[in-house]
């Protein structure tokens, strides 16, 4: 069992139903969220020719590892209704994760840390709120 942190956005469609969509089907395929902040919308970054963002961040119990997880996210952003656009485009549904308790990571598949957390304020924002006190478990990355 560990701890992960996600990080949840959609600029296309209904973003809120999606982020919620998104949300029941980490909880029922992922695992138990813990914490959770509001959706709060967000400029977009990279690409910024596109619609704004809606974020949100859950801290989730898995007993999936790191690629397993990753591998289930996108089955469920697809669920969700997510279609391919371009790199940094437009989603119905991003599910990524930023951080996975213990775990460091620089594969072409999956970086862990996520890179966000460097470069993109929501990222941070995200991570601030949620993880608060228990900062500690992840400190030693
Ligand atoms: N995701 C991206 C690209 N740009 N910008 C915001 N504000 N929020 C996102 O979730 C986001 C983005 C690709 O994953
Ligand atoms: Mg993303
Ligand atoms: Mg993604």
């Amino acid at each position: 069992m560990a701890l992960a942190l996600l990080v949840m956005g959609s600029n296309l469609g209904n973003r809120k139903e999606n982020l919620k969509r998104g949300k029941l089907l980490v909880e029922r395929f992922a695992g138990p969220i813990l914490r959770e902040t509001p959706p709060v919308e967000t400029a977009p970054f990279g690409v910024t020719k596109q619609p704004p963002f809606l974020n949100c961040g859950l801290l989730i119990e898995t007993d999936h590892p790191p690629l397993e997880l990753l591998r289930l996210l996108k089955w469920i952003e697809k669920r969700a209704g997510r279609y391919p656009t371009y790199r940094w485009g437009p989603r119905v549904l991003d599910v990524d994760i930023a951080l996975y308790e213990g775990v460091k990571r620089e594969t072409e598949e999956l970086k862990l840390p996520h890179p966000g957390l460097k470069e993109r304020p929501f990222f941070r924002e995200i991570a601030r709120e949620l993880l608060g006190g228990t900062h500690l478990l992840f400190n030693r990355l």
